[in-house]
């Protein structure tokens, strides 16, 4: 398990719940009221029942990979695709201003408008085809191990690592690089060039300080899928945009934008990006002066920009694989309790136990015994099966589950709260008709889970829970540490969580030429970042991430990010709670958990507008940052005073840095997009 959060599967292929605004929508014409309310009552039952099949078929497929159970998947898929097309052509052809309940005007809309079955049959299964061959693309990517076929013969041969399973326990130690070199040389392991993203090629960027072995792994990836991507890329944005033309929108992005019901949604996200960016830049700056420690002026420079590979991630997205490197108090402790709850005889049934206790101890629901039947908490011995965390809803009101390789770790212990999270927002919403059985708007789901999460992954709550004992070190310290950690997966993670999408729409609305530039361009704008080496238009790298290839939006994450802590101040404020926001536990708290099940009961039958202002009990109607610039305000003010003598916060970016992407002049005299990209480049002045 690397990560702390999971997923939430409610995202099939037609139930992909787009969008909601009754001013763009292209209506029919049928005003037969009678008969639209008797479809939709008809959809719900209908879409109920092939959303089981479909989300059955696929739990059986990644918790027993089989040849058999990826065909039966695929016909079921098939046929709910089959179904949509036809629901979409009934819905579409009504008149839904005229239905006098808003409700159903609501639930007509979202069949429509969340859909690309606007488009004529052999392009619909053309754009569903693309997707799936991408996905295929990238699931296969695979590369070399480092030292086997170095990328520059002229690098040194480092340390090899026979047995890249190991990495989980890698640390970068001279003992650990003795005992890899002992191992290197063992004839069974040449020419073993299956490493894959997850999880060996993510390990070796979490744990390697080898900058020429990072970049190895940073450029392999990146040509086994871009390349392979890019056309098939491109001809998928022609057709998401027929698909969205055809529907009433201008282009594919203003479509996916659509679920917010924000009529100005990017000036709207573009504001609460500019409120986080002097977190970030302290953050960026306090980082860069240790990777320079680290890897020397002539790898980074004191006032530049940041080399990708060097930050514990492939996309530079979460950087707390480095907390090594960076962790502001070295001799003070950093919370794990996975010690103790291996002493303490923890298992993963007793962890998913005392999940649910956090949500029955705050008056919400307990699973159902169907949960403890169908789930998969532990990784079977006999089969092969997918091991990404994630919680599913069966549309039926009476299963779920959780799918997850659960090992006895503090991670795993906070995954399993968030998981549990996802399910008790399933069963808050299950009264709910078919098409509202989600969350407020695609940022909810993640948002809600996290906020619980943030009073886990908590030193209060682990040691009300008897896991932590602090008893030797400075808490002053021991708060840094806790929030370095923090920020380096959420401060960090949200300029990227924010440029991905304005990434998309930009080709979307623009056209695709000189993608990987534009895509280089914002993330040294937005992130801070350069390529390790130069990158051209032959190089795809927006394809080295899947939600791009996989057709997921991504903006939600960004805005999931921002809303879990505005959520999470609110519970604690029910709560109670008063001193640091960072100290807070909603544990036992009904009060809090009122606000949870108010906010989780509704699902999306009502803008998340509505459902804000509520939760903040009026005093705003908006996802805000407030609450994360709250949370790390102690954390920001420790960065400040390491910053004091920084000539400069933020990032200043060169000839050089926007040479690594952007085309030259060429010999033939041609500019391309140079000049104005160093003119666009953002100059970052002094806070
Ligand atoms: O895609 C995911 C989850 C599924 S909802 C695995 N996440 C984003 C990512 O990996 O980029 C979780 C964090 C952000
Ligand atoms: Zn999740």
């Amino acid at each position: 398990m690397e990560r702390v959060s999971g997923c939430v599967l409610v995202v099939l292929a037609f139930f992909t719940r787009l969008a909601y605004s009754e001013d763009y929508f292209r209506m029919g014409t049928n005003t037969n009221t009678a008969e639209a309310v008797q479809f939709l009552r008809e959809y719900d039952r209908e879409a109920s029942g092939m959303c089981y099949r479909v989300t059955m078929s696929q739990w059986k497929f990644v918790t027993n990979i089989t040849e058999y159970n990826r065909r039966r998947m695929l016909e079921e898929l098939a046929l709910s695709s089959k179904f949509e097309r036809l629901s979409w052509r009934k819905a579409a052809a009504y008149d839904s201003t005229r239905l006098p309940d808003p409700q159903n005007r609501r639930q007509l809309v979202k069949i429509v408008q969340s859909s690309r079955a606007a488009l004529p049959d052999e392009k619909f299964s053309e754009i569903q085809q693309l997707i799936t061959e991408m996905k295929e693309i990238y699931n296969s990517a695979k590369i070399c191990p480092y030292g086997q076929k170095p990328y520059d013969p002229h690098v040194p041969r480092p340390p090899t690592y026979p047995d890249y399973q190991q990495m989980q326990s890698y640390q970068p130690t001279m003992q650990s690089y003795q005992h890899y070199q002992a191992n290197q040389d063992n004839p069974e392991l040449a020419n073993y060039c299956d490493m894959q993203l997850d999880p060996e090629i993510s390990r070796i960027l979490a744990h390697s300080r080898i900058e020429s072995e990072l970049l190895y792994v940073w450029k392999s990836f990146r040509d086994k899928t871009g390349p392979k991507l890019k056309n098939r890329f491109m001809r998928y944005v022609q057709l998401a945009n027929q698909a969205a033309v055809a529907t009433g929108y201008r282009d594919a992005g203003d479509q996916m934008r659509a679920a917010y019901e924000d009529s100005s949604f990017r000036a709207s996200v573009e504001e609460i990006y500019n409120q986080v960016v002097p977190l970030y830049k302290q953050l960026f700056t306090y980082v860069r002066r240790k990777l320079v420690q680290r890897y020397g002026e002539t790898s980074v420079r004191s006032d530049g920009p940041i080399p990708a590979h060097l930050l514990g991630n492939m996309w530079a997205q979460n950087w707390k694989s480095i907390m090594d490197l960076v962790m502001p108090f070295p001799q003070s402790s950093n919370i794990d309790v996975t010690a103790e709850m291996l002493r303490q005889g923890f298992t993963p049934l007793r962890m998913f136990q005392m999940a649910e206790e956090f949500y029955t101890s705050m008056g919400l629901k307990p699973v159902p015994p169907e949960f403890w039947r169908g789930s998969m908490l532990v990784r079977p011995a006999q089969r092969s099966v997918q091991c990404t965390a994630s919680a599913w809803d069966f549309c039926n009101r009476i299963d779920y589950r959780i799918k997850q390789c659960t090992e006895v770790t503090m991670q795993d212990l906070i995954s399993t709260h968030h998981e549990m999270a996802h399910v008790q927002y399933y069963l808050q919403y299950a009264d709910q008709p078919q098409m509202f059985r989600d969350g407020a708007n695609p940022a909810f789901h993640e948002a809600v889970a996290n906020a619980v999460t943030l009073s886990v992954y908590n030193l209060p709550h682990l040691q009300r829970v008897g896991l932590y004992q602090n008893k030797s070190h400075d808490p002053y310290e021991v708060s840094m540490n806790f929030l370095m950690t923090m920020a380096l997966e959420k401060v960090a993670y949200l300029p990227f969580a924010f440029m991905v999408d304005q990434w998309r729409w930009s080709v979307f609305e623009d056209g695709v030429q000189n993608m990987n530039t534009r895509w280089w361009q914002m993330k040294l704008r937005y992130q801070g970042v350069v390529p390790p080496i130069s990158r051209s238009e032959a190089d795809f790298d927006p394809g080295s991430k899947y939600h791009i290839i996989s057709d997921q939006e991504y903006i939600k994450y960004f805005l999931a990010t921002i809303l879990e802590f505005q959520i999470f101040e609110q519970l604690c404020i029910a709560s109670g709670h008063t001193g640091h926001l960072h100290e807070c536990d909603v544990y036992r708290s009904r009060d809090a958990g009122r606000v949870l099940s108010d906010m989780m009961q509704p699902g999306s039958s009502k803008p998340a507008s509505e459902i804000i202002r509520a939760m903040t009990k009026g005093k705003t109607n908006r996802i805000s940052p407030e609450s994360l610039v709250k949370y790390f305000r102690p954390l920001e003010l420790w960065l400040r005073v390491q910053n004091r003598d920084e000539p400069l916060i933020g990032w200043s970016s060169n000839y050089h840095d926007v040479a690594l992407f952007a085309p030259q002049r060429g010999a033939s005299g041609n500019t391309y997009i140079s000049l104005s990209l160093l003119s666009t480049t953002v100059l970052h002045h002094l806070l």
